[in-house]
């Protein structure tokens, strides 16, 4: 018996120690983006360009290669391209959740990497593929962005996102608690919920990348005007692959293999574009 059991406490005290390691890694790692705490601290209004961006994670081949466009402020942009394509990529150089390997991100006519982070952050924000919800009430969720909103900004930002009427349609409303202990969204709820958290915060830019799992219809009419709404007023980057929503883009990039292929409006692409005829045939 002694040995059967040290033979089961050894092994137990492996996985925890290798958990430990594990543990200790994430809590000691250090961030290596620069805050540039005296960076450039102006109001946001919204213009963004790529000139000749290449990125690369880490040090494998470039997952973006050679990438200029221009987007006025205000201006709705969408992203289509395959899987693997670099949208996703693409969107998250802007905030600087990566930083670029050549070339330059300018926000405003200000390269991203002198503009003061925590004012660059807070003033773009990414509603994510896999969107995170908290274990928490809808109210808490939404107000995720903006501590101390009131009931009031809460219930506005859920109208604006159509999110209002699902939301009364729980026993609890508001006050719902989400997740493990409580009830389970739909991916287009999900999706509602965080616009509102945008609306809350309203950024001036505003990236919306789109999981491109099936909604019905009805769903997807609820989102398409969310969508709308969310985007009046400040720059919006969609990636999607649903028709609906990239038809009405100011600019559409057409991304392959970490290249942009194609931009400009719906009639001219699908005029001049026979990559972006193809992902519509596909
Ligand atoms: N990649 C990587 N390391 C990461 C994320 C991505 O090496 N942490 C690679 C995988 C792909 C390429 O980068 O080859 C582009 O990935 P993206 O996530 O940018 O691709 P998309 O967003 O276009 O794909 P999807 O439509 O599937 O979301
Ligand atoms: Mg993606």
């Amino acid at each position: 018996f002694p040995t059967f059991a040290s033979l089961w406490a050894y092994s137990r005290i492996s996985l925890g120690l290798a958990g430990a390691k594990r543990i200790l890694e994430v809590m000691n790692r250090e961030n290596n983006l620069d805050q540039n705490a005296a960076g450039y601290a102006k109001p946001m209004r919204g213009e963004v360009e790529f000139r000749d961006v290449t990125f690369r994670y880490g040090e494998g081949e470039p997952v973006l290669e050679n990438v200029s466009f221009k987007v006025q402020p205000g201006q709705t942009v969408a992203i289509v391209g395959q899987t693997g394509a670099g949208k996703t990529s693409l969107v998250r150089l802007i905030n600087r959740t990566y930083d670029i390997s050549g070339g330059r991100v300018l926000v405003d006519g200000v390269d991203v990497r002198d503009w003061n982070l925590e004012n660059l952050r807070r003033n773009i924000s990414i509603i994510e593929q896999d969107i995170f919800l908290f274990s928490r009430s809808i109210s808490e969720n939404i107000a995720f962005g903006k501590p101390g909103a009131t009931q009031d900004e809460i219930e506005e930002a859920a109208k604006a996102a159509q999110a209002h009427e699902f939301i009364l349609s729980f026993a609890e409303g508001y006050a719902t608690v989400i997740g493990e202990r409580g009830v389970t969204l739909s991916g287009g709820q999900r999706q509602r919920l965080a616009l509102a958290r945008a609306f809350l915060t309203d950024p001036r830019i505003l990236m919306l990348d789109d999981s491109t799992s099936a909604i019905d219809s009805a769903t997807e009419d609820h989102i398409q005007r969310a969508i709308y709404a969310a985007a009046r007023g400040r720059t919006t980057f969609i990636i999607t692959h649903r028709l609906s929503q990239i038809r009405w883009a100011d600019l559409i990039l057409v991304i392959r293999g970490g290249r942009l292929v194609a931009s400009g409006s719906h009639e001219d692409l699908l005029r001049d574009s026979e990559a972006y005829r193809r992902i519509f045939s596909e």
